[in-house]
């Protein structure tokens, strides 16, 4: 059944509490499209020490993550769920292709300069700098033809099939399949509560910033109530960067209510004011989260089963996985063991 089916392969960070935007730009669309594809979902622990990490935080927040992607429609029947450093190919084969990665184009990469820049130069890690070879050693192992993601890994994803078409020339065309990026229509960057300019991310402290997945009723009512907008009252969609605090509402609401964007500016247009609209889209927020957090809360009664599911996801990518870096390792010149 498999073969007939596109490979796809994403994953998220276990680095903090997943946001709306983890949910909306690459969740979401995992679960709706899992039908059609032969996934391979990770939780990716290894890009999450890129930065400061607390290691007791890290196991948490590693199984967290992988009930997150289970209560959020991610069937391990149809799905492969597994975590990043359970698959050793990972890393190995990140090591290969960082030996063919020009530093320049890590350079040139916007994560790498955006989450540097609030560092002190020396204490940056290579590991931050190197984060886009390894997520390119997730994807290129699964010989994955799919990647949704959200709109910031755009350049990544660009990234990985640059140096995909480097070592397919200088080791045979058929080395690795080049991926194609999978973005979703509504939701594919969200952006901060606090400050609509930028990006909602889950390693943002601000406590206005970000409504988590997990985040109760009464607080995504107050994150959203107290959003950023502007002096206006006009509720339309907008390209308009003063106006970026209303669109990103109305980008939200639309992500989760399926609406069309006509639709939804004429449902607002007989609204008061922006009170109105903040009210509909926490309303909106809070449904479509309500029986996500019911069955996390119900998967979590028992982390032995989330266990379970792990290691039988880590088996089967271990598969699929140790195939390609075996061929990488061969095409490369190293004996076999
Ligand atoms: N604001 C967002 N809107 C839409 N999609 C988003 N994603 C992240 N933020 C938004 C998508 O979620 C997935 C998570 O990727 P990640 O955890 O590997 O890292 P990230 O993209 O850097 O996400 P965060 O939340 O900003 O994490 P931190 O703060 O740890 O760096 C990706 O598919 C991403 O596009």
């Amino acid at each position: 059944m498999t073969q007939n089916r596109k490979r796809v392969l994403s994953g998220i960070q276990p680095s903090g509490n997943l946001t709306i935007g983890n949910y909306l730009g690459a969740i979401k669309q995992w679960a709706e499209n899992q039908h059609r594809f032969d996934a391979y979902y990770c939780v990716v622990d290894l890009h999450a020490i890129t930065v400061e990490h607390d290691p007791a935080q890290l196991r948490e927040k590693t199984r967290e993550v992988a009930a997150i992607y289970l209560a959020c429609g991610i069937d391990p029947t149809l799905s492969t769920i597994f975590v990043q450093s359970h698959v050793k190919a990972h890393s190995e084969l990140a090591w290969l292709l960082t030996c063919q990665t020009p530093l320049g184009w890590l350079y040139r990469m916007t994560q790498f300069k955006d989450k540097s820049a609030k560092q002190e130069a020396m204490s940056v890690s290579t590991g931050l700098l190197s984060y886009p070879v390894l997520m390119a050693a997730d994807i290129l192992l699964y010989q994955a033809e799919v990647v949704p993601v959200g709109d910031d890994q755009r350049q990544h994803l660009e990234f990985t099939r640059d140096l995909a078409q480097r070592m397919n020339h200088l080791y045979g065309e058929d080395t690795f399949t080049i991926p194609e990026v999978m973005i979703p229509p509504a939701g594919a960057r969200i952006m901060g509560l606090d400050n609509p300019t930028a990006k909602m991310s889950k390693s943002e402290a601000a406590q206005l910033h970000a409504v988590y997945i997990l985040d109760e009723p009464d607080t995504i009512r107050k994150k959203i109530m107290k959003s950023v907008t502007d002096s206006g009252k006009e509720i339309q969609f907008s390209d308009d960067p003063s106006r970026a605090g209303v669109n990103n509402l109305l980008t939200i609401y639309q992500a989760f209510t399926s609406q069309s964007a006509e639709a939804i500016e004429a449902h607002f247009s007989t609204a008061r004011g922006y009170g109105d609209l903040k009210k509909a889209v926490a309303e909106a927020v809070i449904e479509s989260l309500q029986p996500i957090q019911q069955r996390y809360r119900e998967l979590t009664e028992d982390v032995r089963n989330i266990d379970d599911l792990l290691a039988q996801g880590a088996e089967k990518a271990r598969a699929i996985a140790n195939r390609t870096l075996a061929i990488v390792q061969e095409r490369m010149g190293f004996l076999s063991a």
